[in-house]
């Protein structure tokens, strides 16, 4: 009868295709043929109907035996290739563990100088007391400027060479911060004091030569409360650069000078026997009491509120501390040169060890 050698004919086939699949997809091709619900085997149940009914039963087992011995042999067959696929795995994957560890990239990587110096200046302060904060580098002109009793005539804002956004409807220009004061305006206008921060970040003033590049870093300090005075505002800044520069004994220079945002204000030279060059001053940041304007604009009053802020530019005394020449260097992505003048990554500075160790 016809539909039992469609039977036998069927299995034959189904067997020789299982048996000639040579991998595990061609072999789940020939399954879904087979026995996916449009698949021979089960069109063949499908035909159960048109029999008659005493034919029906002995169909009906035939077919199914037939799926029982399909679905066994692709069981076999593709536990044989999963076994081949192995085998070919650990013939070309071998592992020999007795090779020396190769260096990876905690060997190769470098961090670089300005990460480096950022992150002593972090321990530094942290360990005085110091928390870190740190805010977006497109700024409003009233944070950047106003606030700091910079008005909108004060030449300050020329000397800035500010970069600029494109106006908004109301005429507000947004601006690249020149400084990273507005983090600590940003922090008086939210916390109550006590205050003490620092603020390391990126700057950007359109200015471009040896010395100067559009973006560089700052870090800016903070300390507002009813008590703070000009002494601490020495105390501090000697502890950290004796610190930093990790000698003993540093002798500074505080000489009067002017910020909008401070009064008194000073700059501060350190003599260059602290890197090895007595003899001669160097200027390594700017600093002063807050002015009373600038506490009033934060919503704080400045009876009764007081403190010190200083800045400093990160680029500069990491290239002073390291005896890195140029500064448009240290942006030029230079693998040679941050071979050179990187550290290692696991080299974190730490007090305890010296910040440089
Ligand atoms: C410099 C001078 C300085 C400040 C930054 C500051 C911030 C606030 C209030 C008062 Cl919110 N002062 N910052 C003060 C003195 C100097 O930086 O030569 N930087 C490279």
């Amino acid at each position: 009868m016809t539909a039992n050698t469609d039977i036998t004919a069927l299995e034959r086939d189904l067997v020789s295709e299982i048996s000639a699949a040579r991998d595990l997809s061609a072999l789940e091709q020939v399954r879904i043929a087979a026995l996916g619900k449009k698949g021979r085997v089960s069109e063949l149940m499908a035909q159960l109907g048109k029999l008659a009914p005493d034919e029906r039963k002995a169909f009906g087992q035939a077919v199914n035996a037939v799926k029982e011995r399909v679905t066994g042999a692709l069981e076999a067959r593709k536990s044989d290739l999963e076994g081949a696929a192995l085998d070919g795995r650990l013939a070309t994957e071998r592992l020999d563990v007795t090779l020396p560890v190769r260096p990876g990239p905690i060997a190769d990587g470098r961090i670089h100088p300005v990460s480096q110096v950022y992150d002593e200046i972090i321990e530094i302060f942290g360990d005085m007391g110091f928390a870190v904060a740190e805010g977006p580098d497109i700024e409003t002109d009233d944070y950047n400027f106003t606030k700091l009793n910079i008005p909108p005539e004060h030449p300050a804002r020329q000397d800035h060479d500010t970069f600029y956004l494109q106006p908004k409807a109301d005429g507000s220009r947004m601006v690249l911060r020149t400084h990273t004061s507005p983090v600590q305006i940003r922090t008086m206008l939210t916390q109550k004091p006590p205050i003490r921060i620092i603020v390391p970040g990126r700057v950007y003033r359109s200015d471009s030569d040896q010395t100067h590049t559009p973006m560089f870093h700052q870090i800016e300090g903070l300390v507002i409360d009813e008590v703070t005075h000009l002494g601490h505002l020495k105390w501090c800044l000697e502890e950290f650069c004796k610190a930093f520069f990790e000698v003993d004994d540093v002798k500074m220079r505080f000489r009067a000078s002017h910020f909008p945002f401070t009064e008194p204000s000073m700059e501060v030279d350190i003599d260059a026997a602290a890197i090895g060059k007595p003899g001669s001053w160097l200027e390594i940041l700017g600093s002063g009491m807050v002015h009373p304007n600038v506490i009033a604009n934060c919503g704080l009053d400045p009876e009764t509120y007081q403190g010190f802020a200083f800045g400093m530019g990160l680029d500069r005394i990491a290239m002073l501390k390291y005896g890195i020449p140029d500064l448009r260097d240290m942006f030029a992505a230079d693998m040679r040169w941050l071979r050179h003048y990187g550290f290692l990554s696991l080299d974190v500075p730490t007090l305890a060890g010296g910040v440089s160790s």
